[in-house]
């Protein structure tokens, strides 16, 4: 990498990493302020970055504070993004220059920490759920700017698929569009996030992270640019049922609607509201995906580096 871009803060660990060339993981800050309850979140980020280096890898995760885009957060920043003690926007592409020129916290979305990430030089990022095309985006147009970026931004986005608070086939149809390979990890099928299985089939089944690297090397050398999805299904262990979990999500849809929650706080909102009603145990499959995620990622980087 030549000099870092002046707007980023990057960890000497992390920069040491990236410039030799060793495997490094990006890891998203949203999921922290907005997507899990404290103190489970801060928990939940710091053996995310314990998993990755128990595999080799570098963690950098990623927030802006402050007034720059930070690549590597130390102890006290992830309680910060966490507690909710202060308030943290949700910077997703459009948001980034406002968080950036107006200071304070802000949390990257998926979108938001691809630009980070590569901006910093690193490849693979670990997350939960990707944001896709909401259930009536036919009337509100409300499609997760994550499937832009995934159009356009060269990272590997490791996840479980997506909730199906959103319309996982519409979300589908639009990643083809967008040209993003959608690779199902040991798996025929896309993910559901706390159901290992859902009706739409992934574009490929891959069975190691070296074959992942491949396709990844092939979209790159082709000049294609973007990213590739990775879903990695949740472990039997921790999947819920399909048709509770298709009650909560309407009845957390419902809500949405009555409440008339839109745009940004959409996402959050139904976050909340799901693990509400299904108590503990969500957010439980929610920990051990992104956990699992974390640690494919990192063997995703060591092979891509190889
Ligand atoms: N889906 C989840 N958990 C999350 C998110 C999505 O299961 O935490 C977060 C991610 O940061 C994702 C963002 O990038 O929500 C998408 O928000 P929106 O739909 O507003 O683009
Ligand atoms: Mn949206």
């Amino acid at each position: 990498m030549n000099q870092p871009h002046r707007l980023l803060a990057v960890a000497p660990e992390v920069a040491e990493a990236v410039s030799a060339g060793r495997p490094v993981v990006a890891l998203e800050s949203t999921v922290i302020s907005h997507g899990m309850p404290y103190p489970a979140n801060v928990e939940t980020a710091r053996e995310l970055e314990a998993l990755v280096r128990a595999e080799g890898a570098v963690p950098a995760t990623i927030a802006v504070i402050d007034g720059r885009i930070r690549i590597g957060l130390a102890d006290a920043d992830l309680v910060r993004l966490a507690s909710g003690r202060e308030s943290v926007r949700k910077l997703s592409r459009r948001d980034l220059p406002i968080g950036l020129a107006q200071g304070g916290l802000g949390a990257t979305t998926v979108a938001a920490t691809m630009i980070a990430a590569e901006l910093a030089g690193i490849r693979v990022f670990a997350t939960g759920g990707i944001g896709g095309v909401h259930r009536d985006a036919a009337r509100t147009f409300d499609i997760s700017a994550d499937l832009t970026e995934l159009a356009r931004t060269p990272v590997v986005v490791v996840c479980a698929g997506a909730k199906s608070i959103l319309d996982l086939g519409l979300t589908l149809e639009a990643l083809e569009t967008r040209g993003v390979p959608v690779l199902g990890y040991r798996t025929d099928c896309f993910p559901a996030f706390y159901c290992r299985a859902s009706e739409f089939p992934v574009d490929a089944r891959v069975e190691t992270p070296e074959e992942v690297a491949r396709i990844c090397r092939m979209k790159w050398d082709l000049d294609l640019g973007g990213g590739v999805v990775v879903a990695n299904p949740i472990s039997e262990a921790h999947a819920m049922d399909p048709s509770a979990m298709a009650e909560v999500i309407s009845s957390a849809l419902d809500d949405a609607r009555k409440k008339g929650v839109a745009g940004k706080a959409l996402t959050p909102f139904l976050l909340g509201r799901v693990s509400e009603l299904t108590g503990g145990r969500s957010l439980e499959a929610n920990i051990a995906l992104i956990r699992a995620n974390a640690s494919l990622a990192a063997r995703i980087a060591a092979a891509l580096g190889a």
